[in-house]
């Protein structure tokens, strides 16, 4: 079936920022090939195939060292792309996967030697049906044991309802995008601070300071108008903060970004070169691969 939006850029520009020696991409989706591994019935989008070896050429393209691959709607809870991409890593790839609560010991000690450190919760309305909190803390509670995390993907309008839930994960949280904060109401509104005050509260809760390019209004290549988002973000929690390309940008019908000018904000986001060790280095490793 042919995809519903846009195709991953074809070539990205090469960044003039330089990422440290170790970085991490910590979001990021394969996807198919949809021949050797199909697309989820109940899918809400069709994605464009995202192989590995295109993700793999991509980092090194980057200046990154490691992927964080996280598993997407679009593949329901089979997580055999995932799976596949992160044996043929060998090591520098981590995976984040989707699971039901009937899964087996068996099964999530096979996802953990593969590489699997995390389990992602969706509840992005146009993404997913609803799973109700309970299912999603029966989950947590199973996968607490490996020393996984939780990965929570909602937008900013959501987290007033989703608070109760998060005080009750047994594990630590990685919210993907900054929660998707409205950006025309600008970083002090209560929406935005709402989610500053979550993390200064839960010393457990994490941001992902990605994707602008699903956040701007002003759009490529500076995304100048999230800056400040993920900034005040870095600043705040320097050590409880990662960075994804998010490639190859599921559902993006607005415009493809060009990967090299996302890494180009990091600097802008992470402006000394102990904000970026934290950011795309130290803090996805003590995560990911302690
Ligand atoms: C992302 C964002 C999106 C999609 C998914 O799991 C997914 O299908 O996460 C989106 O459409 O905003 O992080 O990849």
């Amino acid at each position: 079936m042919d995809p519903d939006y846009l195709p991953f850029h074809p070539s990205p520009s090469r960044p003039a920022y330089a990422p440290p020696p170790g970085a991490v991409d910590a979001h990021c989706h394969v996807f198919g090939p949809e021949v050797r591994f199909p697309y989820a019935p109940q899918r809400k989008y069709t994605p464009c195939d995202a192989p590995k070896e295109t993700l793999f050429a991509l980092r090194d393209y980057l200046g990154f060292e490691r992927n964080v691959i996280v598993q997407a709607t679009c593949h329901g809870t089979d997580n055999a792309a995932l799976v596949d991409a992160l044996h043929a890593a060998g090591g520098r790839a981590r995976g984040v996967a989707s699971v039901g609560p009937d899964i087996a010991d068996a099964e999530l000690l096979a996802l953990h030697e593969a590489g699997v450190r995390g389990v992602r919760f969706n509840f992005v309305k146009r993404l997913v049906d609803a799973t109700p909190h309970e299912v999603f803390l029966a989950i947590a509670h199973k996968v607490a044991p490996l020393g996984w995390h939780v990965v929570v993907y909602f937008e900013a309008e959501d987290l007033e309802d989703l608070i109760s839930f998060l005080t009750r994960v047994p594990t630590p949280i990685v919210v993907d995008h900054m929660g998707r904060p409205d950006i025309a109401k600008g970083v002090d509104h209560p929406d935005f601070q709402r989610f500053v005050n979550l993390m200064d509260a839960l010393d457990t809760v994490w941001s992902k300071v990605s994707c602008p390019e699903r956040l701007s209004l002003e759009g490529p290549p500076a995304y100048g108008d999230v800056v400040p988002f993920a900034r005040s973000l870095v600043e705040r929690f320097p050590d409880r903060v990662l960075w994804g390309t998010d490639w190859p940008h599921p559902n993006m019908k607005s415009h493809m970004p060009d990967d090299g000018s996302l890494v180009d904000v990091i600097p802008k986001i992470a402006p000394d070169r102990a904000a970026q060790q934290a950011l795309l280095v130290d803090n996805p490793s003590r995560l990911y691969w302690a």
